[in-house]
């Protein structure tokens, strides 16, 4: 098994990446599920783990675990120098200027809360305008529902077409002088479009309107560059990119940061207590109260050394390849739709077929070693949209083969004949 960061994949600029050797770095996915060799297609819920990663969290605790800031003693500082080793490894994965634009959060989620409270909240007004789309995921549309209720702010909707993608043009008459801020996702977990979040961005910022990006579903899979997009805030997961789950960063604009209240209160955001009044901390530490996640954040440092090992060009590229092999593929079985058929995609693959629920199809696969997802996806306006309650989900990593999507058809075949 390797445990170094370097994956056993073709090296850096070797041309197209080797996904069979890559899924001998993960653990996980070499035990048999259910007698069968295990195809691990729900991504877009959580990754796989590299052997690099699970190494980096056990080589944490056993050998430097203490709390960071606090202590003097050499595990204590070595334990804050990784961990601020690892903010400036996610502000160099994310093209952020600085490393202090980089807060560590529990993921996405957390992440556009905290902008949902300690930004937009303070700023919105009666009649002020939060622009979101109709393909975003639960995360990033209730938080925002939760200050415009407190506030009297409303939500304005980018409708999507029935490809599943974005109406611009909605998009462009939505911009108005109450719009305080868009929050638009960089690829949907539900349909798996690529949104031109950089043209959309140029768009808001031509009127002072900030954006916020949830790229829960990008940074995994894509090159990012948060200054090239010139997005205001970016939030993502960790535990999506092969990292460990409960950790994530938000990216804001050191200027934005520092503009912001604290989001909670407690040990290390500050600078000095008293009952007369207590200092904050300077930015990113004003927004990490308690003890955070120390391992996780080192993990997820070792996830982006493997992912920068191979390149996240050739990871886009190989996925493009499975996903396009998987859209032909599907066209066989009769009376499947796919849902999402954007020009632009991303390794998410949606479906329904005519007569099978997606939840038997979900189950009766797993005991072929398919896993998939079913169900709404945390996204319900989108499965309103295509008038379903449900879909199957099949979402892609580096790790996955053609191979992986024949066994998906054919185990969607077996269902269907069996369901028949
Ligand atoms: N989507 C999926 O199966 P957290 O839970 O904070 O790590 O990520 C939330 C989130 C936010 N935005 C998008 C676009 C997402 O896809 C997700 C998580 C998972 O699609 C779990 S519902």
């Amino acid at each position: 098994m390797n445990t170094a960061s370097d994956p056993v994949g073709a090296p850096v600029g070797a041309g197209p990446l080797d996904a069979e050797a890559l899924r001998a770095d993960f653990p996980i996915l070499q035990q048999p599920i259910n007698g069968a060799r295990l195809v691990y297609l729900d991504n877009a819920a959580t990754s796989q783990k590299p052997a690099s990663v699970i190494a980096a969290l056990e080589r944490y605790y056993r050998e430097t675990n203490a709390n960071i800031h606090r202590g003097i003693h050499t595990l204590a500082e070595r334990a804050t120098a990784q961990y601020e080793g690892a903010r400036e490894r996610v502000a160099g994965f994310l093209g952020a200027a600085e490393a202090r634009e980089i807060v560590f959060t529990r993921g996405t989620t957390e992440a556009i809360n905290l902008v949902a409270q300690s930004y937009l909240r303070p700023r919105l007004a009666p009649g002020d305008e939060i622009v979101v789309s109709e393909m975003e995921h639960h995360s990033n549309i209730v938080p925002w529902q939760l200050v415009a209720e407190a506030t009297g702010a409303q939500l304005r909707v980018i409708p999507i077409s029935d490809n599943g993608e974005l109406d611009l043009d909605t998009y462009a008459e939505l911009l108005g002088e109450r719009t305080r801020l868009v929050a638009i996702g960089h690829v949907s977990n539900a349909l798996g479009t690529i949104n031109p979040v950089g043209a959309m961005i140029r768009s808001a910022h031509a009127r002072d309107i900030p954006v916020l990006v949830d790229g829960a579903q990008s940074v995994p899979h894509m090159p990012v560059d948060v200054r090239a997009l010139d997005a205001d805030f970016f939030a993502f997961s960790g535990h999506k990119m092969f990292g460990p789950t409960g950790i994530g960063a938000l990216y804001a604009r050191a200027e934005l940061l520092e503009a912001m209240p604290p989001y909670q209160g407690g040990g290390e955001m500050i600078s000095k207590v008293s009952f007369s009044g207590t200092e904050y901390n300077i930015i990113p530490h004003k927004f990490e109260a308690g003890t955070p996640h120390i391992a996780g954040a080192i993990g997820l440092a070792a996830a982006i050394d493997y992912l920068e090992a191979i390149g996240m060009e050739r990871v886009a590229d190989h996925e493009t390849d499975v996903l396009a092999y998987a859209h032909r593929r599907v066209r066989e079985i009769e009376g499947l739709q796919i849902i999402g058929t954007a020009a632009d995609k991303a390794g998410v693959l949606s479906f329904v077929i005519d007569g099978v629920h997606p939840n038997d199809l979900g189950m009766l696969i797993d005991q072929e070693g398919v896993a998939i997802r079913t169900g709404h996806h945390c996204a319900m306006p989108v499965m309103e949209h295509f008038g379903v309650t449900a879909t199957a989900r099949a979402s892609f990593a580096l790790y996955n083969t053609r191979d992986d999507v024949d066994r998906l058809i054919d185990g969607i075949h077996n269902v269907c004949q069996m369901l028949a």
